[in-house]
């Protein structure tokens, strides 16, 4: 079945144009296959899980724990356990940042992330740091966006407690070489946590051939739901670090006395689930599965080489990213105009684009630029809806001067 039929939400109109959908990096659109999951969760399975003696109760929780086992098959990791859900990416990276830094960094200590996390790869390990006196210290990039990987091996001591790094940037594309990452943090014995949210819909993701600690990662930004999102943690470092929430689920026996907590992945998993959502990503892992993620990489290379070349053409835009190895995203600005007004222009032309610093405002800075257009691409997008983007920008482009 042809793709992009299967996103009712892509066959629509606004303002009267053809919606062209260019913002996959904030979220990428779901197939009928993953609405109907929900849907049909609502309509006949919704219960509780793990605690009720019913039908539908256990029913839910198989479907639930089934999809445990589907994540696990496909970050390919070791045990199922090993995989907590959460809500998204921002609340994996909170819970490895808070209850890690709480058992492993004490005063002194230092943490390494790059100068490309996202806010939320940065922001819950300045919480940990100030919480623990610890230290914060940053892999700097080059103009073209690639990490200095000579400065990287410079900041590690005896003192890192943990690196932090985003597999993919938000904002640049830029596919950062972390096997070499975690190979040289390794060879110094520090434990590394792998920002996912903008790789897992592009790329294979093998936890055990990267041999990361921690690998985070969104359902929304993969074709499945919001709210939903994977932890995945090594088992050895899952069992001594504590839970990061109280509540039902996660405790053997409570006592005011004492609390015993649960095994894993339940430690990590207080309260009731999104169980309706995690079957939809459940749904997500299926279609991208039988597209193949070596097919989706390959159109959005396609895409992405296509529309690079054809903005390139364009007097006065310039592109903020151009390593080699980039997924399909597309950072520009065109000669002084503000971004803002930019994406507005296009918006009006049915071209949803983001603007701003996209929560990597250290990137902004770095560049000295308020922030820029991005456009990304999801296996949906088209040469098409590329040509459309290029003739708006040519036909925007002297309202701007
Ligand atoms: N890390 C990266 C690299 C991201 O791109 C994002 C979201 C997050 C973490 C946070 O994910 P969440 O699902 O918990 O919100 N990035 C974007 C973006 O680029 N535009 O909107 C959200």
């Amino acid at each position: 079945m042809d793709i992009r039929s299967q996103f009712p939400i892509l066959n629509q109109t606004v303002y009267g144009k053809p919606l062209v959908y260019f913002d996959n990096a904030a979220t990428t659109q779901k197939p009928q296959c993953v609405i109907d999951t929900l849907c049909n969760y609502y309509k006949s399975l919704n219960s509780n899980i793990h605690r009720g003696a019913h039908y539908l109760a256990s029913q839910a929780t198989e479907q639930y724990e089934q999809t445990r086992r589907k994540v696990k098959e496909f970050i390919n990791a070791r045990h199922s356990h090993e995989i907590v859900f959460t809500r998204g990416t921002t609340e994996s990276i909170n819970l490895v940042a808070s209850s890690f830094s709480q058992r492993f960094i004490s005063k002194g200590d230092e943490v390494v992330v790059s100068a490309m996390e996202h806010h939320s790869n940065i922001v819950p390990w300045q919480l940990a740091c100030e919480r623990q006196g610890a230290t914060l210290r940053v892999i700097p990039f080059d103009d073209q966006g690639i990490l200095d990987l000579d400065a990287f091996a410079a900041l590690l001591n005896e003192r890192t407690r943990i690196v932090a790094v985003t597999n993919v940037s938000n904002t640049l594309g830029t596919v950062n070489p972390i096997a070499e990452i975690i190979r040289i943090a390794h060879s110094r014995e520090i434990p590394v946590l792998v920002d996912g949210a903008q790789a897992i819909s592009h790329r294979k993701v093998d936890v055990q051939q990267l041999g990361c600690d921690f690998y985070c990662f969104s359902g929304h930004k993969m074709y499945g739901p919001m709210g939903v999102g994977v932890m995945y943690g090594r088992e050895e470092l899952l069992e001594q670090m504590p839970p990061y929430q109280g509540g039902g689920e996660m405790i053997k026996d409570v006592t005011f006395e004492r609390t015993t907590y649960n095994e894993l992945p339940f430690k990590f998993e207080a309260g009731t689930p999104a169980v309706g959502d995690v079957l939809g990503l459940g749904t997500a892992i299926d279609f991208i599965s039988q597209i193949g993620i070596g097919t989706i990489a390959a159109t959005e290379k396609e895409l992405t080489d296509y529309a690079t070349g054809q903005l390139q053409q364009i007097e006065g835009l310039r592109i903020y990213g151009t390593a080699p190895d980039k997924t399909s995203v597309i950072s520009f600005l065109i000669g002084n105009a503000h971004p803002y007004d930019v994406g507005t222009l296009l918006d009006k032309l049915g071209i949803a684009v983001r603007t701003g610093h996209h929560c990597t405002q250290p990137i902004m800075d770095r560049y000295g630029i308020p922030g820029t257009v991005r456009a990304s691409f999801a296996v949906y997008n088209t040469r098409d809806e590329v040509d459309t983007i290029c003739a708006a920008i040519r036909r925007i482009a002297p309202m701007l001067q």
